[in-house]
């Protein structure tokens, strides 16, 4: 009898494979800015299809484990983590994941848009990173935060290092148990010690990649008022020189038994009277000093949301491919064309939304555009990423539900990213504190109209709806921005923040399609339309999904 085997998924060049990608590096980069960094791009490509996933396998099939006490009671706080975790660290370090836009000659290219450039870095290899990419995050959140308020600081040079041997990367310690995303709430206290150093007391409650070189914590300073804009972020060294024992004081209590995210040692700290170096003077209020960090991370959040999507449609297609139903193929099947097709469009639209915020991140850091864009961004591919993650596993069937398919990963990886670094809920809180600032929705709704005035003549339903969905929402936004606190306001926050997201979205979707449409390629216009008619129309496109699925992917 011949047993049926059902080949696995196969992954394609990331970097070679996706039109799309390169339709975005042509426009965002320009052709020569593209083609310098072609190389750079293909290198970590082929690395991704051959080391990097197997470290990766071996990291999820090795979760970090702790030891409080050597044998003979003495305390070490020993994190051990996998060989794959190591070869990520090695990887994201000669890859300059973190790097890139903390170099010159990076700027002598591409400029501001180097950012964009360091995206498609973490695009390509983030999916498969056995979640390497949460340190990579902070540690440029950190290095993002010492070259605003501490540029001579010999941590910045390490944070951004391309020499495993010297790179290192950081933790951000913000959560205690008793607050969580209400910072205010926070009990640690910093007070000055020797040597210009102070001295760190408290319980950190989630404290991701526990086994990095440093962290930025908040603590409250001594004789700081109360609330969360008078905490400031100190950078605490883990180990003492010998890179080995622990800061004295700081203890690791224990490890975090996490629905995903395995092979990232997530620990819960207490420090008792740790030294660690202020970050800018902490006599002057720090929250807004460590939201430099944060907007970092959260664009890292997007584009780990954007990067695992496009991985999932990979191996999605790749099955349909292989896989006979029916008397044909899966692929070939007009319902599950329509489903892969929606989930291509929706990682179309992750990625234009996170390459956006990556590229505020290198034009206008502090702008008030990037202001309500990061939140929109993290929320909006957070909520994508999930529910695309969910979708994923049903297109397996069976295999999508057992474990070591690797599948079911994706889909608990993915939970992790509408909740750290802040929920849905509390995004869409930020969002209102950012509508009420600065221009507040204005330039967001300004895209939105160049792109429906552009759009006219070409795809005039597709206009129409986003004419009709943006009046509406500045209609909403004003609203909102007048009474950020007023709890009807509060109780939309969601559904409004994801009604920008999804508008912001098919703009930028549409930007892109006139630009390609221009050289010949309408693929663009298609994923553009579709998006916009069911995301903002409420159209059912599912017949259309079908019809032009090999278009769309
Ligand atoms: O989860 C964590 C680590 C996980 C690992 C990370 C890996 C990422 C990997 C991704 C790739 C795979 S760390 C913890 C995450 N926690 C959070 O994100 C905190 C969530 N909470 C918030 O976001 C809150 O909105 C707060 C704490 C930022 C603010 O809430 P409050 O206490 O109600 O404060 P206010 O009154 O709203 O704001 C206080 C000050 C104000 O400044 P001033 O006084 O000058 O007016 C605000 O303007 O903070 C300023 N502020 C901001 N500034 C508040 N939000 C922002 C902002 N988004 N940007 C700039």
């Amino acid at each position: 009898m011949t047993r049926f085997v059902q080949p696995a998924p196969a992954l394609r060049d990331p970097y070679t494979s996706d039109w799309q990608l390169h339709g975005w590096l042509d426009r965002l980069l320009g052709p020569a800015g593209h083609a310098a960094a072609k190389d750079r791009l293909a290198a970590l490509s082929a690395d991704v299809l051959g080391p990097l996933r197997a470290a990766h396998h071996d990291a999820e099939t090795h979760p970090p484990t702790l030891t409080r006490f050597d044998p003979w009671g003495n305390r070490v706080e020993r994190v051990d983590v996998s060989a794959g975790w190591e070869t990520q660290r090695a990887s994201a370090a000669r890859h300059a994941v973190v790097a890139l836009p903390y170099q010159r000659h990076s700027h002598d290219l591409w400029g501001t848009r180097t950012r964009v450039v360091q995206h498609a870095l973490l695009h390509l290899w983030g999916p498969e990173s056995a979640t390497f990419s949460c340190p990579v995050a902070m540690a440029d959140g950190a290095a993002a935060l010492l070259t605003a308020a501490a540029p001579d600081s010999p941590w910045l040079t390490r944070l951004t290092a391309t020499d495993p041997a010297v790179a290192v990367t950081s933790g951000q310690w913000m959560t205690e148990s008793q607050g969580g995303s209400d910072i205010a709430r926070s009990t640690t206290t910093a007070r000055p010690g020797p040597d210009g150093t102070w001295l760190l007391t408290g319980d950190k409650w989630f404290c991701s990649a526990i086994d990095s070189a440093m962290a930025v914590a908040l603590a409250r300073p001594e004789g700081a008022g109360p609330g969360s804009r008078n905490l400031a972020p100190f950078l605490v060294p883990r180990y003492t020189t010998d890179g080995v024992t622990p800061a004295p004081g700081l203890q690791v209590l224990r490890l975090k038994d996490k629905l995903g995210t395995r092979a990232v040692p997530t620990g819960e700290v207490r420090l008792d009277d740790v030294p660690a170096i202020p970050i800018g003077d902490p006599a002057v209020p720090g929250l807004a000093r460590m939201m430099t960090l944060v907007v970092v991370t959260r664009l890292h959040n997007a584009a780990a949301a954007a990067g695992g999507m496009r991985r999932g449609l990979e191996y999605a297609l790749s099955h349909a491919t292989n896989r006979q139903v029916a008397g044909g193929l899966l692929a070939d099947n007009p319902l599950h064309r329509a489903t892969l097709g929606g989930l291509a469009v929706d990682a179309a639209g992750a990625y234009a939304l996170a390459a956006h915020a990556f590229t505020l991140l290198g034009d206008d850091p502090t702008g008030d555009e990037l202001r309500l864009v990061a939140p929109l961004a993290k929320l909006t591919t957070g909520r994508l990423a999930v529910a695309s993650a969910s979708e994923y596993l049903e297109a397996f069937g069976g295999a999508g539900y057992v474990e070591d398919t690797g599948i079911p990963r994706l889909l608990r990886d993915a939970q992790v990213l509408p909740i750290w670094e802040g929920t849905t809920n509390v995004l869409s809180v930020d969002v209102l504190r950012a509508l009420a600032t600065g221009a507040g929705a204005r330039p967001l709704l300004h895209r939105a109209e160049i792109a429906a005035d552009a759009a006219v003549s070409r795809l005039p339903g597709v206009a129409e709806a986003l004419i009709a969905a943006t009046r509406r929402l500045a209609a909403d936004a004003e609203t909102a921005a007048a009474d950020p606190r007023n709890p009807r306001v509060v109780a939309g926050a969601r559904e409004l923040a994801l009604r920008l997201g999804n508008t912001l979205t098919a703009a930028l979707l549409l930007e892109h399609a006139a630009w390609a449409a221009d050289r010949g390629d309408d693929r663009p216009a298609l994923l553009a339309s579709l998006w916009t008619l069911r995301r903002l129309g409420g159209a059912d496109v599912s017949a259309d999904l079908h019809t032009h699925f090999d278009q769309l992917i």
